[in-house]
């Protein structure tokens, strides 16, 4: 396995003035395109703002950053020699690994060379005159496309705490999602980290090991799952490199983008003794796809989830020694309201005697002070704050840039009271505009390197047909995208993901409307259904001439 070194920004690359699709962003989603589109003879190119390929993975090098889907799940499929090749090492791959495996997969398809790395796209406008897009950068660049692609990932802006004094702290501070990439040492350090998510529960057992001083500043708990993580056995991997494509098929069609059994009765009909070895076989099993498919009613019924939310605060209790510290880490919501986690460590981090745990229920956050945080109750010092606060989730992305589509609309101002897609592909008003993993799709709620493949192959045949049409322009009707607005909203009613003050629901960021975004329907019955729009002639696109 080769693996360059990360381009610097000398060898930025000549920036063409048109191309036919410009593609923002060189994680997953933006890899594969590029490879498509080239594949297809369609001219593209693709920006991104770091200094290498892996989105995501390029960003979040926390201490302890891993993936919670398994490595031999969570790897491309459009390549079966690339599946064979490749040798992920454990279960659940580092950080490190998987930036390898998007390093790897660049020298493979030789996808640099039309990749413009350091590079921030800031504007796209649509130009109604020329049909086409007119796509600006932050080092000057002005390129025109027919298409526009934003592979921008769904947790890439991230977000800081919204309290005083961010800028007074004279010690060092870290945000998860921007971590140094020569890493950080935290030897003797007293460190202050605001934060319970993924990003939190991964690094807190790790900063523990090494700080001087640990202090969690937690507003609502986690529900975390150990992720029992391990080498991978050669025996393991051959049988999965044997039965590849069976595999890829099962993940197409199943709810997750990770094929599991299927639940087949209600957590009520269980006795309490059944119920308990359901949970305790999940819980052993490092899996969180196996712990919301235990009944069938997991996700729909508050009784049913109850009966999951008290088995895992028993639990929770019988690891964490002190039991106010204990009590505090019980989370009230519903069981997978809220991204679940998977942890190494992390109940067992609350046992150590430099672990210290603050509830910000009880006092909360007043202001990032010079020596360290202040809450309602006390000041706390450190040498270190890492913000572990997450992201202005699925959204973010897309509003940050100034896109602009039919009449100069702008998409933020058309999304202010909440995301409005078609199948979470394109939005009315936005022609030839495609979102990789948009709100409207299952995107964060599956694998996602399973809905990053669908939409791809989806987006290039969709402008591979027009192409072969000689038509100029795809664009979603209205009226179909109100339909599927519906339809996603009421699927999200069916099930309990509205009752948590989640980063699904908008809730993490103040004023951002509250609404459920990704589909809830599963990832099978969505590829059905995008499917289909394309065998019926693009069916609710406006398709033009
Ligand atoms: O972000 P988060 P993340 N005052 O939003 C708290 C994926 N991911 O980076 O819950 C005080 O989940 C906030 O509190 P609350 C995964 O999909 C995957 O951890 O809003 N606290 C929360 O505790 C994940 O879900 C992996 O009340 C504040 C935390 O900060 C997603 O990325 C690993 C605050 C943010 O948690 C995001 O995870 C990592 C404030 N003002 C990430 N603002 C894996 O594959 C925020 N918080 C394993």
């Amino acid at each position: 396995m080769s693996v360059t070194a990360e381009p610097t920004r000398a060898e930025r690359r000549d920036v063409p003035r048109t191309v036919d699709v410009v593609v923002v962003g060189a994680g997953f989603s933006g890899m594969y395109l590029l490879h498509k589109l080239r594949a297809a003879g369609t001219s593209a190119i693709v920006f991104e703002a770091g200094t290498d390929v892996g989105g995501t993975w390029y960003w979040n090098r926390y201490p302890g950053a891993r993936v919670d889907v398994e490595s031999l799940s969570y790897s491309y499929s459009f390549d079966p020699d690339l599946e064979q090749r490749f040798e992920w090492q454990e279960r659940y791959p580092t950080q490190p690994e998987i930036l390898a495996y998007a390093r790897h997969v660049a020298d493979r398809f030789d996808l640099r060379r039309d990749i413009v790395f350091g590079t921030r796209t800031t504007a796209a406008h649509y130009d109604e005159a020329q049909r086409s897009w007119t796509v600006r950068t932050d080092r000057g660049d002005t390129v025109t496309a027919r298409y526009l692609v934003m592979a921008t990932g769904c947790l890439s802006a991230s977000k800081l705490p919204e309290i005083p004094g961010l800028d007074a702290f004279e010690g060092e501070t870290y945000h998860t999602a921007h971590w140094p990439h020569e890493g950080v040492n935290f030897t003797g350090k007293r460190v202050g980290i605001i934060g319970t998510g993924s990003s939190g529960v991964q690094s807190i057992p790790v900063i523990a090991a090494q700080a001087d001083q640990l202090t969690v500043f937690q507003r609502t708990p986690a529900y975390s799952l150990p992720a029992r993580n391990r080498k991978l056995t050669v025996d393991e991997i051959a049988g999965m490199k044997s039965r590849y494509r069976d595999y890829r098929k099962a993940q197409q069609e199943s709810g997750f983008g990770v094929p599991t059994a299927i639940p087949t009765r209600s957590a009520l009909e269980a006795s309490e003794e059944e119920r308990n070895a359901a949970f305790e076989e999940a819980w052993e099993s490092g899996s969180l796809v196996n712990l919301l498919t235990t009944f069938t009613d997991f996700a729909t019924n508050q009784e049913a989830n109850d009966l999951a939310k008290h088995w895992i605060h028993d639990k929770i209790r019988s690891i964490v020694a002190d039991p106010r510290t204990a009590e505090d880490l019980c989370p009230d919501y519903p069981v997978g309201t809220k991204r679940p986690c998977l942890d190494t460590g992390y109940y067992e981090a609350y046992n150590r005697e430099n672990v210290e745990l603050v509830n910000l229920r009880r006092e909360p956050l007043v202001e990032i002070t010079a020596r360290g945080i202040r809450t309602a109750v006390r000041e706390y010092e450190f040498d270190t704050i890492v913000y572990a606060t997450g992201f202005d989730a699925m959204t973010g992305s897309l509003t940050n840039v100034d896109i602009r589509g039919r009449d100069g609309v702008s998409l933020a101002e058309t999304w202010s009271a909440g995301p409005r897609t078609y199948l979470g592909i394109g939005s009315a008003g936005f022609p030839n505009l495609f979102m990789i993993t948009a709100p409207g799709s299952p995107s964060v709620l599956s694998n996602m390197m399973v809905s990053i493949e669908q939409h791809v192959d989806w987006v290039c045949d969709a402008i591979a047909h027009l192409q072969e049409q000689g038509l100029a322009t795809i664009e979603p009707c209205p009226e179909a995208q109100d339909a599927w607005v519906d339809h996603v909203n009421q699927i999200a009613s069916h099930t309990l993901y509205p009752k948590a003050n989640s980063w699904y629901m908008g809730a993490n960021v103040p004023g951002k409307p509250r609404v459920f975004m990704p589909y809830a329907g599963g990832v099978g019955e969505y590829r059905k259904k995008c499917d289909e729009v394309a065998r019926n002639g693009y069916e609710g696109f406006v398709l033009a001439r």
